[in-house]
């Protein structure tokens, strides 16, 4: 087998830094993506290590309540904005979608490294703001807190958030042009990956709503600065109008989180059983309906901001019925998986660790997404519990799970194994220990954002810490292999799980235009027929002319 470094490839054609600067290789793109969200990744983990110390005592000994709200507030800011949004669509996301679609690059190619500068122009005035003293609003900036009265730097921190809502949106129109006009010949909607049809779903949302967002972050600033009136009851405003915008976008985004992590464990758990995907339309079909359904189901926010009842009534019903898709996924899975020949790599483990939390997180929405409940439990750790499953437990294992299955492709590299596997178990066990209590807490009514409590919450507390300490060896376990392996580790062929899909069929690392020939794609989409993983020669492409299609 021809080694692949022995070829010019996209990451050894050049190793200026300019060419990495302004590069508009989607696949460097997708690594400047990988290391700035890592970097965004550890500061958001390093408030929420700090939120955790805190929590230890029922008293604050170790810092005072103003740092306390900072801590929480950055860490949501910078988890959300800066980290799981942009996580698996502008890392994973950039680097396969040309490759799956058998494209030389995105679309749009310049607002792709468009996008990245935007998004670190955004994280630079976000990270401005914590270091100048940090915002105390929480991720959710309300009004009138936000607009009148915090004396953080409420300001900065949105302008940042702003900016980054663009590098989204540009992320957003590069795929959804991509997929309708780059896919290469023979390859029809219903041959995609499903992690394509998650990201188209995903792009939509992008679109849709982040400008929603943004006009609505950029009111609160006018607000701030000008005294606009929009939210402020005294000069005419409401400030619940905050919370219809802010929802708006902030449910659907919620799916921007994890749709595209879905999108991971559609391609993990067919290739890892064996077996074609269940239900290949239904997990389609169900990406879009979660990202239509989403735009519907915003008020279960508010069912005790003084909305009507009535309304509240409606979200209630509509909640429910977004987890009809999220559920036919869950089933597709399990069903793929029957009878299949399970294969226990380090990426399955996430993606079987996914599908757990995952469901864990859902059914304990519609717990929430029950109005009578969730009058109780509102603003308790019982929904910091529930977002968290979904969160980390959901998306950040479908984002772990995806880097290890595309990191020898991404970097030719393998990394070790054994290690991957303890660590995916670690994860697992850390995560839970961390966030299973606090359901407990919220439903003994701890509310959250709060850094006192009574002593009788201190064991349950001491366990979430414990289980904090965990997940951070959890993480910190494939940051060193993974780095270690760049150097060290063995050379990767073009396909070692022996999956199906076109970005298995070009060399690892790929070329710097991916394809030495245009792909005709003549199988269907998860083509696992055999039990055994079949050769490279098998799954070679027919090919044509590069160009010659187009
Ligand atoms: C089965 C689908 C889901 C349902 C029915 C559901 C329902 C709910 C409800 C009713 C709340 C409000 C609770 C309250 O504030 O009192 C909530 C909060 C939340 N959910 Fe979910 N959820 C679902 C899925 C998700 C997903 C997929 C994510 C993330 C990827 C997510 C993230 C969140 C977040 C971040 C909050 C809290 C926001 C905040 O107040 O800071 N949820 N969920
Ligand atoms: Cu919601």
């Amino acid at each position: 087998m021809a080694q692949p470094d022995e070829r010019t490839n996209y990451l050894n054609w050049s190793h200026t830094v300019k060419s990495w600067l302004l590069t508009t290789d989607h696949k460097r793109i997708a690594i400047l993506y990988m290391v700035s969200i890592t970097v965004m990744f550890a500061l958001g983990g390093l408030a929420a290590a700090v939120i955790r110390m805190a929590l230890v005592v029922p008293q604050d000994t170790l810092i005072r309540h103003e740092t306390y709200n900072k801590m929480f507030s950055m860490h949501g800011v910078i988890m959300v904005f800066l980290f799981l949004v942009p996580s698996i669509p502008a890392v994973l996301g950039n680097f396969l979608l040309p490759l799956m679609v058998g494209a030389r690059d995105l679309a749009f190619p310049r607002l792709n490294l468009l996008s990245w500068y935007l998004y670190i122009i955004g994280g630079l005035c976000v990270v401005g703001a914590m270091l100048a003293g940090g915002v105390d609003t929480g991720w959710t900036f309300y009004t009138p807190y936000s607009s009148i009265y915090s004396n953080s730097h409420v300001t900065l921190t949105i302008v940042g958030v702003f900016i980054a809502g663009f590098s989204s949106i540009a992320t957003g129109i590069n795929f959804i042009v991509t997929t309708h006009k780059m896919r290469a010949p023979g390859l029809t909607w219903f041959r995609l990956p499903l992690f394509v049809w998650s990201l188209y779903a995903t792009s939509i949302i992008f679109v849709l709503g982040t400008p929603v967002v943004a006009i609505t972050l950029a009111l609160v600033v006018a607000e701030r600065v000008v005294h606009l009136g929009v939210f402020d009851p005294a000069l005419g405003g409401d400030p619940i109008l905050f919370q219809h915008l802010f929802w708006f976008y902030s449910h659907p985004a919620v799916y921007i989180m994890v749709l595209p992590s879905m999108g991971v464990v559609s391609e993990l758990v067919p290739c890892f059983s064996r077996k074609r995907a269940f239900g290949y339309p239904f997990i389609a079909f169900s990406s879009l309906a979660i990202a239509v359904l989403g735009f519907l189901v915003w008020g279960h926010h508010m069912f005790v901001s003084g909305q009507a009842v009535w309304t509240g009534m409606v979200f209630s019903f509509l909640s429910f019925l977004i987890a009809v898709p999220s559920a036919i996924k869950v089933f597709n899975w399990t069903a793929t998986m029957y009878k299949g020949r399970i294969w226990f790599t380090a990426p399955m483990l996430y993606a079987l660790g996914f599908i757990g939390l995952f469901t864990v997180g859902g059914l304990t929405g519609l717990f929430l997404a029950a109005l009578t409940v969730d009058v109780h439990v509102h603003d308790t750790y019982f929904v910091i519990a529930h977002f968290h499953y979904i969160m980390v437990g959901g998306a950040i294992m479908g984002y772990m799970g995806g880097i290890h299955f595309w990191w020898p492709k991404m970097t030719g590299r393998l990394y070790p194994e054994g290690w991957a596997k303890l660590a995916a178990g670690i994860t697992f066990i850390g995560f839970n220990l961390t966030f299973f209590p606090q359901f407990l807490l919220g439903l003994q009514g701890m509310p959250r954002r709060y850094h006192w409590y009574p002593p009788e919450w201190q064991s349950l507390n001491v366990l979430s810490s414990a289980g904090a300490s965990i997940l951070a060896v959890g993480y910190a376990i494939p940051l060193t292999y993974l780095i270690w392996s760049l150097w060290y580790g063995a050379k990767a062929g073009k396909n070692p799980w022996g999956a199906v899909g076109l970005e298995w069929t070009t060399t690892s690392p790929p070329p710097t235009h991916n394809f030495p020939r245009t792909p005709v794609v003549t199988w269907e989409a998860y083509d696992y027929r055999d039990e055994e993983p079949p050769t490279e020669e098998e799954r070679e492409p027919v090919s044509v002319p590069a160009g010659g299609e187009r």
